[in-house]
């Protein structure tokens, strides 16, 4: 495949000279990782049901057993924090540097002009809710009530980077009004078979009228940047993207996968990891008109085998599909860490010439996500380049 390097990114990227110190800088989701935020536990409540989220216990059930609402037990919030401790500290061993955001209790009553909601959820997930687009550090607008204020334990850091780095740019997305009428709450009435129908509509339970993504919905190849037309992105949120990104040099290309119902962030259904190489979800293969785009650059797709649980096997309140045997981080393009258990994946990758390092995650997977989604990339080495020429 060509790659090239870009030619409108050279204010973006900005070579760094002696005395300016770039802190924020990162461009794909493969290149070697310098520095990097894990989230935390502390302070986690359960999900809240909400228009645009509704949570289900998976497995067996007692009789009325309904999803919980409050704080997650503190047993529950240590076992996961072991496992997050256990990522940083592997990651720092290998000379990244680590950086946690600040204990938030999120078990507080929401209200604004136009809701409430009883909890807020927690900060596990920086990838959910912030970006880094090469000098930018992106704040998504969010999708869900119980999110609105996530961003709040990043801000400390994202100052820091901000003062320390001249040329960080700083952007906070318009905040939607997440009012009732902003969902499609029929969305969670429809059947298998009309679900089947209207696989191609792409409509979710966030209707079209305000821009509304979150992070986690985009996947960064250099000056291309793919998005994901999901339950927590819609078609305004990607134009809004577009006329934020595109000005600065970037590609922003909607990206689709109609066999995905209830699609939820990119990052267990495509998931880059070299130059020309993507994970992919045979469950949710990719529209043929999006594929092509790829296929025609030199890019080939990798099925991700068998996740190493079903999902009735998957942790009882874990809301993300077994398919985070895929959440996979990489710490450069030949290195990537997996969840200990998903073996299928360490074979395949092994067998693709990566070195896997794996470590225990499962009792993360209940707070949103796996190592993908529970890191967010600050810096990493390398500059723009247009793998899509
Ligand atoms: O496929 O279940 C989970 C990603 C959550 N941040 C999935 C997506």
């Amino acid at each position: 495949m060509s790659v090239t390097t870009s030619p409108t990114d050279a204010g973006l990227a900005g070579s760094s000279g002696p005395e300016v110190p770039t802190v924020v800088s990162s461009w794909n989701e493969w290149d070697p990782l310098e520095e990097v935020v894990v989230g935390r536990a502390d302070g986690a409540c359960f999900d809240p049901a909400e228009p645009g989220y509704r949570p289900q216990i998976r497995g067996p059930r007692a009789p009325g057993e309904t999803f919980p609402v409050g704080p997650k037990s503190a047993e529950t919030i240590r076992r996961a924090n072991e496992e997050l401790d256990n990522l940083s500290a592997l990651l720092a061993d290998r000379g990244i540097v680590v950086r946690r955001p600040d204990v938030v209790n999120f078990d507080h009553p929401l209200r604004t002009p136009e809701f409430d909601v009883p909890t807020q959820y927690c900060s596990v997930c920086p990838r959910d809710v912030v970006i880094t687009l090469g000098r930018q550090v992106l704040e998504a607008t969010m999708s869900r009530r119980a999110r609105y204020f996530e961003y709040l334990p990043y801000r400390r850091l994202i100052r820091d980077y901000w003062n320390r780095d001249p040329r960080m740019i700083w952007t906070a997305a318009p905040k939607p009004s997440m009012a009732d009428d902003m969902y499609r709450e029929e969305f969670w009435e429809l059947t298998q078979e009309e679900r089947f129908a209207r696989m191609h509509e792409f409509e979710f339970c966030v209707g079209q009228e305000e821009p509304v993504f979150d992070a986690a919905d985009m996947t960064r190849m250099g000056r291309d940047v793919f998005v994901q037309e999901s339950m927590t992105t819609n078609r305004p949120g990607i134009a809004w993207l577009r006329r934020e990104l595109e000005p600065r040099g970037l590609r922003v290309h909607p990206v689709h996968f109609p066999l995905d119902f209830f699609p939820s962030h990119i990052d267990c259904t495509f998931v880059p990891l070299r130059p020309g190489l993507v994970l992919t979800n045979p469950d949710r293969p990719i529209k043929d008109e999006d594929a092509t785009f790829f296929t025609k650059n030199d890019w080939r797709f990798l099925d991700a085998p068998e996740a190493s649980s079903t999902n009735d096997e998957m942790p009882k309140y874990c809301q993300s599909s077994r398919w985070l045997s895929m959440n996979v981080l990489s710490i450069s393009p030949d290195t990537i860490i997996c969840e200990d258990s998903e073996v299928g994946v360490h074979r395949l990758l092994r067998a693709e010439g990566f070195e896997v390092i794996t470590v225990p995650f499962r009792n993360v997977y209940e707070f949103g996500g796996s190592l993908h989604c529970a890191t967010w990339d600050v810096r990493r080495t390398g500059e723009c380049a247009d793998y899509f020429p």
